[in-house]
């Protein structure tokens, strides 16, 4: 952490209010005073080259609602990675070079002043009036068919069909489509490699059940395998709240719900149910789910939105009473379903993608989140018609495994979709941010830079008196 960030004066929260308890705990101000002193005032590795202010440079790319997704991935195998959002990709590093992968046929209408209508394209979102979807909701970058040209996976619209478009190895014209599964389930499916064979898998809910789609890697044009891992408990297409991660660290990925965990087994072979174990993380379902021990006592907490369509951002710890794993809520934005800042001032709604992923390289992971504006258009969810925010969250542990999530502002104009993506792009350290959504597709791109101290110190976000 030293060697790129200081730990943020505003570090020293002195409240925490603990809601699985009920209590307001106090921090050892002692202790934070002793840390900040070693840290601010005598330590001689902190000269002015280690403050370091990140901001972000956005591009827009579109102004169109195209899908709520977006990813970065080399298509053109020049070594730069390039932008894909709806049926467009765009050429890195500049993406100002627009190519149309399959058939952007969606236009809507939109009554003039004069009563006429005139023609947009793109899905109606925020150039619109009406409430509408994409039928674009996730896209991953993968060679499915190892020819060394990576392909686009596309998840659609909630039920309905996954399908990848392969690569047409630099010549001009839509891309071929195979399908891959008819029917992925949940607003937070993902690609990842779940059960730890090297490869990804599409981890999501199909007709009722939890499970994972894998495609046959050897024959990759066929339709993917569907391996549940739940018993057909009718889960609705639109239940919110999905990932995979570690929960009892034994390495195996375990798959991540709004009302429990289930275990991965140690043989998956003949497709068996997973042991689940029920925790309600969410009422109301959130977004991506991750488990990161966030407060490094080397037991994977849960982090996770507290609902994507309301209020609220929260992180679990993981306890452990009589050996059985249970969890404590902690809030990063305020579970309550209204507006309530939290102690940076913080509070914004629609928290309906998170990213997991280090965004200053102190190696410890941090939170990039925002909100999906109009996700149920322009009077569907509350406080709608607030800013379309985008926040990454410093995660900073403090003495005593505590942990506090630092917020900064990316942009207040854009917004997350159902999916947010930062990772390497114009540099290797210092991820970028790709967004796609009702406001169109954007790049953000991550500098970085040596400051003074005060220039710093003034940069940080305030506590706000509680
Ligand atoms: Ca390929
Ligand atoms: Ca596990
Ligand atoms: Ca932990
Ligand atoms: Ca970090």
């Amino acid at each position: 952490m030293l060697k790129t960030d200081p730990v943020p004066v505003a570090f020293g929260r002195r409240d925490r209010l603990d809601l699985a308890r009920g209590v307001c705990q106090t921090w050892p101000m002692k202790l934070i005073a002793l840390l900040l002193a070693a840290l601010l005032g005598s330590a001689p590795a902190l000269s002015a080259k280690d403050y370091l202010l990140h901001t972000f440079k956005k591009t827009q790319l579109a102004y169109q609602f195209w899908g709520e997704g977006a990813t970065l991935g080399d298509l053109n195998r020049d070594g730069k990675p390039d932008l894909v959002s709806g049926p467009y990709w765009y050429e890195g590093p500049d993406f100002t070079k627009r190519h149309e992968f399959y058939p952007a046929k969606a236009t809507f209408k939109l009554k003039q002043e004069d009563g006429s209508e005139k023609t947009l394209p793109g899905f109606e979102g925020a150039l619109g009036v009406n409430n509408a979807y994409s039928d674009n909701f996730f896209a991953f970058v993968q060679d499915f068919n190892h020819d060394g040209w990576k392909d686009i996976l596309i998840l659609g619209f909630p039920g309905e069909k996954t399908v990848w478009y392969e690569n047409p190895k630099g010549q001009a014209g839509f891309w071929t489509r195979h399908e891959a599964l008819d029917v992925t389930d949940n607003e937070s499916p993902t690609f990842t490699d779940l059960t730890g064979d090297g490869k990804p898998e599409l981890v999501c809910s199909s007709k009722g059940v939890y499970g994972y789609a894998a495609p046959d890697w050897k024959h990759p044009n066929e339709p993917w395998k569907f391996h549940p891992i739940s018993p057909d408990n009718k889960y609705h297409r639109f239940t919110h709240g999905l990932g995979a991660g570690d929960v009892n660290g034994d390495g195996r990925l375990d798959l991540l719900e709004k009302s429990g965990w289930w275990e991965q087994p140690k043989s998956l072979a003949g497709d068996p149910i997973w042991p689940y174990h029920k925790f309600e993380f969410t009422p109301h379902g959130g977004a991506q789910m991750y488990a990161y021990d966030v407060n490094g006592d080397g037991l994977n907490d849960v982090i996770t939105s507290f609902a994507a369509h309301g209020f609220g951002l929260v992180w679990y710890e993981q306890v452990r009473a009589s050996g059985e794993i249970t969890f404590r809520q902690h809030a990063i934005l305020s579970p309550e379903q209204k507006r309530v800042p939290n102690e940076y001032g913080v509070s914004f709604s629609e928290v309906h993608a998170l990213a997991l992923v280090d965004m200053d390289g102190d190696g410890v992971q941090d939170i990039v989140t925002g909100k999906r504006f109009w996700s149920h258009g322009q009077a569907g969810d509350p406080d709608h018609n607030n800013a379309a925010v985008l926040y990454w969250f410093k995660l900073v542990r403090g003495p005593n495994h505590r942990a506090d999530f630092i917020p900064s502002l990316i942009d207040d104009n854009s917004g997350v979709g159902t999916q947010v993506v930062a990772t390497g792009c114009s540099n290797r350290k210092f991820p970028d941010l790709v967004v796609g959504n009702k406001r169109g597709t954007f790049y953000f791109q991550h500098e970085v830079r040596k400051v003074r101290q005060a220039e710093w110190q003034r940069a940080q976000p305030k506590l706000i008196a509680q």
